[in-house]
């Protein structure tokens, strides 16, 4: 089963990411909407505890984080790339900075209470209490602190007007031609246009709006409903693909076999338990027996997750 399956929930931005990058290269997938605070029994169930959104499943193999969703989906097609020759570091690192350091100031501004007003102007009070707690435990024991608002507003300009003159002088995109580091900047600030209030943070800024409206034009690819218990039955037929024909290499020794628990360092720490099957130069590999799923590989990245 070689099927696409994306766990997700519409106003996840990371989700976002993840659907853009799906557009970009033209693939067909198939959308599960899963809730966005715990519990969500069939989600863990495939990942064996890892909770943030989204993942990505191909049969019996799980793929945690965005960052290497994005090489599993270069793997599935390769042209357009999202590491354009020779600048693959740059693009990846740039990417990365992406994810933690502007995604926590557009949190932080998302958050502040005036926001979060217009946000949840609809919703009961008690579902925000519900999501403001189930928050506030996934940033709980990991090393991401969250920014204060004042804080993420006073730097907000130096970020934005560094983006303004990158665009103003490489063109349509961020490094010339469209690259991951597009991807990972677009959910964020896709996220800030959501309200009225956090808008104008994007908005006075002409060359971004112009080039978020290009990388939003990617679109979402093509995409069909499926249920969650579905895509559980769909783990539980397949068997994991094989490895990946590299090296196994740990520089703190553990080895192939191992019993482990590999989790997120930064924030949603949850551990995933399992057996270290690989360990590569961009991924870690845990084979897992879930009572429902059945034998599932559960793929992370090495950057940013930890071994135990
Ligand atoms: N580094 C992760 C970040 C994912 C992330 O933070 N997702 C948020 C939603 S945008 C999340 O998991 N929130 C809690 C949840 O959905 O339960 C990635 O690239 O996938």
């Amino acid at each position: 089963m070689t099927e696409l399956i994306l766990h997700h929930y519409p106003t996840s931005l990371f989700a976002e990411k993840a659907r853009l990058m799906l557009g970009f290269k033209g693939l067909s997938w198939r959308s599960v909407i899963i809730p966005s605070i715990m519990p969500k029994p069939d989600l863990t169930g495939l990942t064996g505890g890892y909770r943030k959104t989204p993942i990505l499943q191909i049969g019996a193999d799980i793929y945690c984080d965005t960052a290497l969703m994005a090489r599993r989906l270069e793997q599935e097609k390769v042209s357009p790339t999202f590491y354009p020759e020779g600048q693959e570091f740059t693009v990846a690192s740039f990417a990365a900075w992406a994810d933690s350091v502007l995604f926590m100031h557009a949190v932080s501004l998302v958050f502040q209470p005036e926001s979060l007003a217009v946000r949840f102007a609809k919703v009961p009070p008690e579902a925000v209490k519900a999501f403001v707690a189930d928050r506030a435990g996934l940033f709980t024991g990991g090393n991401a602190s969250r920014l204060p608002a004042e804080q993420a507003r006073h730097q907000w300009p130096t970020l934005m007007s560094r983006l303004e003159l990158q665009l103003s002088r490489n063109g349509d995109f961020l490094f010339g031609v469209p690259s991951i580091a597009d991807f990972a900047v677009a959910h964020t600030l896709w996220f800030l246009k959501q309200t009225p209030v956090t808008a104008p943070l994007v908005d006075q800024y002409p060359e971004i709006v112009a080039w978020l409206g290009r990388v939003l034009g990617f679109g979402h690819g093509a995409c069909s409903e499926l249920s969650s218990t579905e895509a559980v039955e769909i783990a539980a037929k397949a068997t994991p693909a094989a490895l990946p024909d590299e090296v196994f290499v740990d520089p703190n020794g553990f080895q192939p076999g191992d019993q482990v628990t590999i989790a997120a360092i930064d924030y949603g720490i949850d551990p995933v338990e399992g057996e270290l099957v690989f360990s590569g130069r961009e991924e870690l590999i845990v084979r897992r027996e879930d009572e429902r799923a059945g034998v599932v590989h559960v793929h992370f990245p090495r950057f940013g997750f930890r071994i135990n």
